[in-house]
């Protein structure tokens, strides 16, 4: 290699810390491909105006950009104007996609019936869900209440009338504060309408009332869209338990069959395992000369899969291209969301095949082969066929598997959580004797706090770099971790989620609880969906302890957020009262009143606001902090 060469591999492995990624990206050079860490540094400069979230787009007039020179667009909008509206529309991108997922779940949940592709996996869930959202489980059949569970959920879509009905589900005093603040989200289509309708030109030109409906539609995703898409898979498709995965690159490793999903609805990636477990495919895969078929999952379909089934993490966001570039995937199955399109060109230079799935999601170049919840299953199984007939094309001289791997413990779901620490798998959760174990730990100052960290990969930090040395910090100084997303795969690829690591990562009482209860230093708790499973945690011990979730010694963490729905989900999370750290700036600089208001003036109003710092060891000091802050009144009011 020329020298030049070796500078171009040497700064692009600089943009990981993982090990198993810096080979790919050397073996990615040998072949000549290209991948988001190749194409970054084609971005020397990033456009400050986009930085900022200075620039406008929002009518024809524009782009207007603010500068000194230009303080407002062509009609008269400022800093603070524009700022604020990029804001909401990001909201409002990450609302729809969860909640979008959502009614993809729920219709399936209409679809169900005995016998068929798929059914009711928790009725004890189930019915106690109705019950919740006011139907009447007497003297009906499991599934006709289901499908009139369905039919309840999706009104919450769209109901003429009224608030998210699970709103409830958060204590009461939270209630009326969202009540008086008027943040309580209505139907989820229409705060995403109502944010995209308010930031059309001419309208809302207030920063506070840009934040205000920006905060409500977030509400619409935490506590509707995205708490009814977790409640509906765990009905699905069972409520995870703990349960062994291995995690990184090296799963692909053997003469197995390679499937990897990619994407985020269990409607596919669960009939996919189902199809790939039948006996025909294993057959076939060893007709082909495999030995059998391995499954593995990258972004959030490997999160719910790994939770409900045990199926092995490729990787994460940043390593998609990177699991290709290994050359032993048959086919790459996606859905929807956090997809990269560099995808099908990637592919063309390997056997894989790269198939599409949803009409929402359609790349050019990829095979698709669409799926249809109705007839799900023959869907699964022609996909499964045709990446089992692709074995054939796998060149050896291509394939590269890294060396690495982890193994981890995950699938805690709340009853796991909750249950675990009563010694009890799968208990009901909603009594305060079982969550008694949890905040005595919490009130005794053994464990000091909880921190969700969670959240994506960004290339403007080393990928998994902010995420590790965040999540090591906390345990080592007592803070139990949880993490849904790309976090939970980088923990899990670490070796973090192994209960034989906690006296080598944990701190003194951490450890001793890991021991005590039997779990891992850092908590897998799903999904980026799934953090509503944090909401409905925190809401259960608030309660218990007549507490508002903002007196409670908890924080949320998005160490290397990048999309849209993370930052729907941060604006809930703060929305709710945790506190909210950031490891990448927003794009908000652009304007102070902005900047002031959501890393402060929202304390005011809600009891938690944003923190950003971008030095992963000060933003863990600042969580701590934080916590620490809070835990002298918790002492006292518990
Ligand atoms: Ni939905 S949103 S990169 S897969 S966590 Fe992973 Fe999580 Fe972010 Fe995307
Ligand atoms: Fe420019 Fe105003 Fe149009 Fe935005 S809405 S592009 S600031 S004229």
């Amino acid at each position: 290699m020329e020298k030049k060469d070796i500078n171009v591999l040497e700064q692009m492995q600089n943009m990981t810390i993982d090990l198993n990624s810096k080979v790919m990206l050397e073996k990615a050079e040998k072949d000549g491909v290209e991948t988001m860490y190749k194409r970054k540094l084609g971005y020397k400069v990033q456009c400050g105006f986009g930085l900022q979230g200075v620039c406008c787009r929002n009518c024809g007039m524009g782009p207007c950009r603010i500068s000194a020179k230009t303080p407002r667009g062509l009609c008269g909008a400022d800093e603070h104007t524009i700022v604020g509206r990029n804001f909401a529309r990001m909201v409002a991108a990450g609302t729809a996609a969860h909640s979008d997922h959502a009614r993809d779940i729920t219709h399936t949940l209409a679809l169900t019936c005995p016998g068929g592709d798929y059914q009711v996996k928790e009725p004890q869930k189930l019915i106690e869900f109705a019950k919740f959202m006011d139907v009447d489980p007497e003297g009906k059949d499991i599934y006709e209440l289901a499908h009139e569970v369905a039919e309840v959920c999706l009104m919450e879509f769209g109901k003429p009338f009224g608030v998210s009905k699970l709103l409830k589900r958060a204590p009461k005093v939270r209630q009326e504060l969202w009540n008086k603040l008027g943040i309580e989200p209505r139907a989820i289509d229409r705060e995403i309408a109502t944010v995209m309708h308010s930031t059309h030109i001419g309208c809302t030109a207030d920063l506070d009332s840009l934040i205000h409906m920006s905060m409500r539609c977030s509400m619409a995703d935490g506590w509707a869209g995205s708490m009814i898409g977790t409640m509906i898979s765990d009905i699905l498709f069972g409520t995870p338990k703990p349960v062994h995965t291995e995690a990184n690159l090296n799963v692909l490793a053997g003469n197995n069959v390679n499937i990897i999903l990619h994407g985020h609805e269990p409607t596919l990636s669960e009939m996919i395992v189902a199809a790939s477990e039948l006996p025909e495919m294993q057959e076939l895969a060893k007709e082909v000369g495999a030995d059998g078929i391995t499954l593995s999952g990258i972004c959030c379909t490997g999160n719910e899969l790994t939770m409900r089934h045990g199926v092995k993490i490729a990787g994460d966001f940043h390593q998609q291209e990177l699991a290709i570039i290994t050359g032993a995937v048959e086919a790459m199955i996606v859905d929807v969301q956090c997809i990269f399109p560099a995808l099908p060109e990637l592919s063309s230079h390997y056997h894989t095949k790269f198939i599409t799935t949803s009409p929402k999601a359609r790349i050019t170049g990829a095979t698709h082969m669409e799926f249809h919840e109705d007839t799900a299953m023959e869907d699964a199984k022609t996909i499964v066929r045709e990446a089992i007939m692709n074995f054939k094309n796998r060149d050896a001289s291509k394939v590269l598997v890294p060396d690495l791997k982890s193994e981890g413990m995950v699938g805690y779901a709340e009853e796991a959580i909750v249950g675990q620490l009563n010694n009890v798998v799968n208990t009901q959760i909603d009594e305060m004797d079982t969550l008694k174990p949890l905040v005595d730990v919490l009130a005794s100052g053994v464990i000091r706090g909880v921190v969700g960290v969670v959240g994506c990969n960004n290339a403007k930090t080393p990928s998994n770099y902010n995420h590790l040395t965040i999540i090591k910090e906390l345990i080592k100084n007592d803070f139990l971790v949880v993490t849904t997303g790309c976090g939970a795969s980088a923990a899990c690829k670490n070796g973090l989620m192994l209960k034989e690591n906690a006296p080598k990562y944990a701190g003194k009482g951490l450890a001793t609880v890991c021991e005590l209860v039997d779990i891992p230093p850092v908590i897998h708790l799903g999904s980026c969906v799934d953090n509503s499973r944090i909401l409905n945690v925190c809401s259960l011990v608030a309660n218990a302890c007549d507490m508002d979730i903002s007196d409670l010694p908890v924080a949320g963490c998005a160490p290397e957020w990048m999309s849209e729905k993370a930052v729907a989900i941060g604006t809930y999370v703060v929305s709710s009262g945790i506190d909210t750290f950031l490891g990448v700036m927003p794009p908000v600089t652009g304007s102070s009143r902005a900047v002031e208001l959501l890393c402060g003036g929202l304390k005011d109003q809600v009891g938690a606001c944003f923190y950003v710092n971008e030095d992963p060891v000060e933003l863990a000091k600042m969580i701590m902090d934080d916590i620490e802050s809070k835990r002298p009144a918790f002492e006292t009011l518990y």
